[in-house]
């Protein structure tokens, strides 16, 4: 027996489910990247708003590329499970807000028409950072963004919207990027001037992209985490996923045409994002990375096994708490200290099997907002991070071994850079000025010394 809005009525009672009637409920939200990750999080504040009496924000999921999702949820009218686990325990939830799941190519005339929809205020995207097709240096890659992502089908809908005189909307990126809204608002401009620039005013006029901060650990759901449930089910739910208790938005509120009451749900509405969204990315992104690299690199599977290794739980505590804490601009409501220790206990959750392989993928994305910003900041208060640069080399050894594209984009291009240059000079190849990921961030030769000493270890 699968779940479905048929069977929906015979799960165990004590799985929580939404109260509202689902069918009376109209769309408003278009969502790129349907993974487990926004069906933990924006879906389940989504659910919940809708549980409060708050109406019309169903949930339109889009996947660009596999349609794997689509034989997930729409057999299961897009019913799914959201199962939060703790060392204490587990608790299941069902959760209604998402509709269906279109697949870009097959479905593409229906995503069409719903994104050309007055009903559709909000589109929002966990793309991955590698989504938002950007160059090294951060402008838009047109020839990627040509390639299946979401800029066409975005620019076809908002002239169809302007021609028939329907209001404009709002593009949410919850994605791990810096300033993600703003990045979205420029790379959409930069698409639209490109390709057509007729469309700027209105864009400017009528649509709003606010940056939001997004949290909470979500590892990719596997066969055994699925039968597990079936088990206490008594049906299969294809589309469950499984997450820690905590869970935390921080979300500008700048929107185009109204948004669900998702205040009244735990997500904080804020005029600015940026001293949470930093916070964030620098020390818990950042501590993330580190644990993959250097986890791996010690023969780790797991992030809360890498965390129980002394030796990298020193480095990760150091990273987080003097290196990359004194760079965020804590507003009145942040307490860094707290944060951190919150962190390191969410990090120890034996009952999350959150994956390192799974944070290791696409570092050369990631690296910027989690390492590099936090190493210009402090470069320029004269201070070095002896523990973001312990990172860096592991990266840097991460990838000479990892040969597939698919764990990076720029995978190709570092081998290349490896190969051509070597422990000696690989650091300033990659971080340097003209490097391929040079940045805000110049390395001082103190730096370099540090990476090639590193790097040139047996
Ligand atoms: C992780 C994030 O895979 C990764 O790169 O660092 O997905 C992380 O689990 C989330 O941002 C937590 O909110």
């Amino acid at each position: 027996m699968r779940l479905s809005p048929d069977t929906a009525g015979r799960l165990p009672s004590d799985i929580s489910r939404f109260s509202y009637e689902r069918d009376h409920q109209q769309g408003g939200i278009v969502h790129f990247g349907i993974g487990a990750f926004h069906r933990a999080h924006q879906a389940w504040y989504t659910d919940l708003a809708m549980d409060t009496g708050d109406k019309d924000w169903a949930i339109t999921g889009v996947s660009l590329r596999s349609p794997s999702v689509a034989a997930q949820m729409n057999p299961q009218q897009g019913l799914f499970t959201v199962t939060e686990r703790s060392a204490k325990g587990s608790r299941t939830r069902l959760m209604g807000a998402v509709r269906e799941v279109l697949v870009a190519g097959t479905g593409s005339a229906a995503l069409s028409s719903l994104l050309a929809a007055g009903e559709t205020r909000i589109v929002s995207f966990t793309v991955t950072e590698k989504g938002y097709c950007r160059a090294p240096n951060g402008s838009l890659d047109l020839d990627l963004a040509a390639q299946g992502s979401f800029y066409p089908v975005l620019a076809e809908a908002m002239d169809v919207r302007r021609e028939s005189g329907v209001q404009g909307f709002t593009l949410l990126s919850c994605d791990n990027l810096a300033q993600n809204g703003q990045q979205l608002h420029r790379l959409m401009s930069e698409y639209l001037t490109a390709r057509a620039k007729h469309l700027l005013p209105w864009f400017e006029a009528e649509c709003r992209c606010p940056s939001s901060m997004v949290d909470r650990i979500v590892p990719a759901t596997t066969a055994e985490d699925r039968s597990a449930l079936a088990a206490q089910l008594g049906m299969d739910d294809e589309a469950a996923v499984f997450t820690e208790a905590f869970t935390q938005w921080v979300i500008e509120d700048d929107f185009a045409a109204g948004r669900p009451a998702w205040d009244r749900v735990g997500a904080q509405l804020v005029a600015d994002v940026e001293p949470y969204e930093t916070a964030k990315l620098r020390m818990l992104n950042g501590s993330h990375s580190a644990l993959a690299y250097l986890g791996l690199e010690r023969g780790h599977v797991f992030v809360h096994q890498a965390i129980a290794d002394a030796e990298v739980r020193t480095l990760v505590e150091r990273l987080m708490r003097e290196e990359a804490a004194p760079t965020v601009s804590a507003g009145p409501e942040q307490d860094l200290e707290r944060y951190a220790s919150s962190l390191m206990e969410r990090f120890a959750n034996p009952a999350l099997n959150h994956r390192l392989e799974q944070i290791a993928m696409d570092g050369s994305q990631k690296i910027p907002q989690r390492w590099l910003d936090t190493l210009a900041e402090q470069a320029r208060r004269g201070r070095s991070c002896p523990a973001i640069l312990t990172a860096l080399a592991a990266w840097l050894r991460h990838v000479r071994q990892h040969q597939r594209s698919a764990d990076d984009p720029l995978v190709p291009e570092l081998r290349r850079l490896w190969q051509q240059y070597g422990s000696r000079d690989i650091a300033q190849r990659v971080f340097g000025s003209g490097g391929l990921l040079a940045s805000a961030w110049q390395p001082s030769q103190e730096d370099l010394a540090f990476l090639m000493t590193d790097l040139s270890r047996p």
